[in-house]
């Protein structure tokens, strides 16, 4: 695997002049950072912008000159866009209607660095771009069609990008990577209910333990009633207890204020999904109205059980919490409903089927539609009143929210 250049994911944006290479950079950060013009040859130094790329977190685009610039002061330019290749994790080749000798020296340039690329073809409003399209999907080569002056086609390039960030940007981290270190002990809270599957535990269960001992650290478990007396029989505090989200305020009034406490949901929220955008999903908790629209998604079908956590318990708790008024909705499998924006909140399941890269798309669907999401383990925190609590092992979300409850 690559060797991120930093932990901000570095995009370069290579291409003939006037493609829109500037144009698209401007676009992406709805400010004119980048000169452009119709004259060829406008951009002569790279140009770099840091912004936030939701929900893949912070990065760095890079514009450049033209590789098709001409005579010495061309040649120039052309040389430090070159020197962009040994920079970038991942880069757009632009063009408006042409894949020539240019695009395919970039694109060689690119494979032969091992760096992710994606065609973009720009200026959809001027070009038919389905025979290029078609074209370079023979060739296996990722493609996106845009207009950097259209918001809705810029969009298409957002996911485009999720899709083809590099696995170390996109995928997931160790699950309990910066928050359990070697000979740390960790109290795991497992209630076994009705819900409880006969016989085993359930996945991310499993997983927690499994990442528990590689990170060399312990861990003991025990029930939802059972905290206090484990904990009155350690010798020390564990580092960390970690429940199951749906037992949070049995067992947050069990464990003492200074020992840290999270859930199983708000881990997989952050390795599955991006955990300050879901926490700000959460703030909306606080103010949700009578009439307002919730959306609970489920990514997988499955058959629902008695007192399902998404189509009985979360639903029910809504209601208790803000009246009979409030509408919620659940939807369940790979299709949203198309009009995402008449919904105030998406609620989302732990998303335990599905890679972190596709959560990632969904989270960026939903927020372009104007809602607002967070995750079971999130709401059902939130709804309780201690989501500032669960939320403490990982001080960025914490201000996150923190901040979305006071905007
Ligand atoms: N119609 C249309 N025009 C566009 C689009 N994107 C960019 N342009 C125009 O294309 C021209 C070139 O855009 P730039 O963004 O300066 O192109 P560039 O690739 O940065 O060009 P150099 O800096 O010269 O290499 C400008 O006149 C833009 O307004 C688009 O999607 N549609
Ligand atoms: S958490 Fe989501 S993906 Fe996992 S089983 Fe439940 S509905 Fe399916
Ligand atoms: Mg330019």
């Amino acid at each position: 695997m690559r060797t991120p250049k930093s932990l901000r994911l570095h995009i370069a944006i290579f291409g003939r002049r006037n493609v829109g290479k500037s144009s698209l950079l401007n676009a992406f950060v709805h400010q004119e950072v980048s000169i452009v013009s119709d004259h060829k040859g406008t951009t002569t130094d790279p140009i770099e912008k840091t912004m936030e790329l939701l929900p893949l977190g912070p990065v760095v685009l890079i514009d450049t000159a033209g590789l098709d610039d001409e005579g010495d002061l061309g040649a120039l330019r052309v040389e430090r866009t070159l020197r962009q290749f040994d920079r970038c994790d991942m880069a757009l080749i632009v063009t408006d209607n042409v894949w020539g000798e240019e695009e395919r020296r970039i694109r060689d340039a690119l494979e032969a660095r091992h760096i992710p690329h994606l065609a973009v073809l720009n200026k959809c409003d001027l070009y038919d771009h389905a025979p290029l399209i078609a074209h370079l999907e023979v060739q296996k080569i990722p493609v996106v069609s845009v207009c950097a002056q259209d918001d809705a086609r810029m969009e298409q390039l957002y996911r485009a990008l999720i899709r083809t960030a590099p696995d170390e940007f996109a995928d997931s981290q160790p699950l309990l990577s910066g928050i359990v270190s070697p000979e740390d002990h960790i109290l795991l809270v497992i209630p076994i209910d009705k819900e409880a599957p006969k016989g085993r535990l359930i996945a991310p269960q499993v997983q927690t333990i499994r990442a528990i001992l590689d990170a060399h650290a312990r861990c003991s478990i025990c029930g939802a009633e059972d905290v206090s007396r484990m904990l009155g029989a350690f010798r020390e505090p564990p580092k960390l207890v970690i429940t199951d989200s749906q037992a949070f305020g049995q067992v947050a009034a069990q464990v003492p204020p200074d020992v840290m406490l999270t859930g199983f949901s708000i881990l997989f929220a952050r390795f599955k999904g991006e955990l300050c955008e879901l926490a700000r999903g959460a703030a909306v908790l606080s103010r949700l109205n009578a009439g307002d629209r919730v959306l609970i998604a489920e990514a997988c079908t499955h058959h629902p059980i008695q007192d399902d956590i998404g189509r009985v318990k979360i639903p029910g708790w809504l209601h208790k919490k803000f009246g009979d008024s409030l509408c919620v909705d659940t939807v369940s499998g790979q299709e949203l409903p198309p009009d995402l924006s008449a919904y105030r909140l998406v609620i989302h399941c732990g998303a335990c089927m599905w890679t972190r890269r596709q959560m990632l798309e969904r989270i960026r669907i939903v927020r372009a539609s104007g809602a607002a999401i967070t995750n079971y383990g999130m709401a059902i925190a939130g709804l309780h009143d201690i989501l500032s609590r669960a939320l403490e092992p990982f001080p960025e979300a914490l201000s996150a929210w923190r901040r979305a409850l006071d905007a």
